[in-house]
């Protein structure tokens, strides 16, 4: 595919995504002004490349257009909070649904709801109010994304299960996904020792 799927409306995704990083990484900052510590550890972002979004349009049966990837589709914008800690997960959620602008459409608490696989992570899909004109023709016009919040250990371990998923060679795929199951699983266990040995020092100070 040559076309950009999202057309004229690049310009307005890259300017939404930019505004939503700039007021996460702004709480980060006024976090560690107010209490020494950052709300997370680091921030990544990206806009879904244009062919992604178009196979994931062919996937779900929706024309490849525009408007069926920014309208239908909710993930053309992705941002990824990565925490050290299951509590500050939490923190970030409070502060994201309080954003100015912003109102939820869906949420899925894979922390407290695993999936069978061993999946972690808080996901979000959010609806912003932004000052351009949206693929419905509205201005003020409305721009999803989606925001993933997890820790530095539910990360590491999607990115290998990610790895194993798209690697279509590999072998003993029974063995593998049998242990990175356990391996979730004692990340899990690690991410609770974790928060409780950070609340004991906290508690102290
Ligand atoms: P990419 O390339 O990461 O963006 P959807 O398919 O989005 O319409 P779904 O599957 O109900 O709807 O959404 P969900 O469960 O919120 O998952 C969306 C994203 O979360 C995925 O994006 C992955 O990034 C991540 N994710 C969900 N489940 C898993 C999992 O079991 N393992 C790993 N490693 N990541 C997961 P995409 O669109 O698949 O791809």
């Amino acid at each position: 595919m040559t076309d950009d799927i999202y057309g004229k409306y690049r310009p307005a995704l890259k300017a939404v995504l930019a505004d939503i990083a700039a007021r996460i990484e702004a709480y980060n900052e006024q976090e560690k002004a107010k209490n020494g510590e950052m709300a997370y550890e680091h921030l990544i972002y990206r806009i879904k490349s244009s062919d992604s979004m178009a196979e994931k349009c062919r996937r779900k049966g929706l024309p490849e257009t525009s408007q069926s990837a920014l309208l239908n589709i909710k993930d053309a914008i992705g941002i990824r909070i990565v925490c050290r800690f299951v509590d500050d997960i939490y923190l970030n959620v409070r502060y994201i649904k309080a954003m100015a602008g912003c109102r939820i459409v869906q949420e899925k608490d894979y922390i407290k709801h695993v999936k069978p696989n061993g999946y972690r992570s808080y996901h979000m899909i959010l609806e912003f109010t932004e000052p351009y004109e949206d693929a419905a023709g509205a201005n003020p016009g409305h721009f999803f994304a989606e925001i993933q919040i997890r820790t530095i250990a539910m990360d590491s371990w999607a990115s290998l299960e990610h790895q194993m998923k798209y690697k279509h060679d590999v072998k003993n795929t029974d063995i593998i996904e049998r242990e990175l199951k356990r391996c979730a699983d004692e990340l899990a266990a690690c991410d609770v020792s974790m928060q409780t040995i950070r609340n004991l020092i906290c508690s102290e100070q």
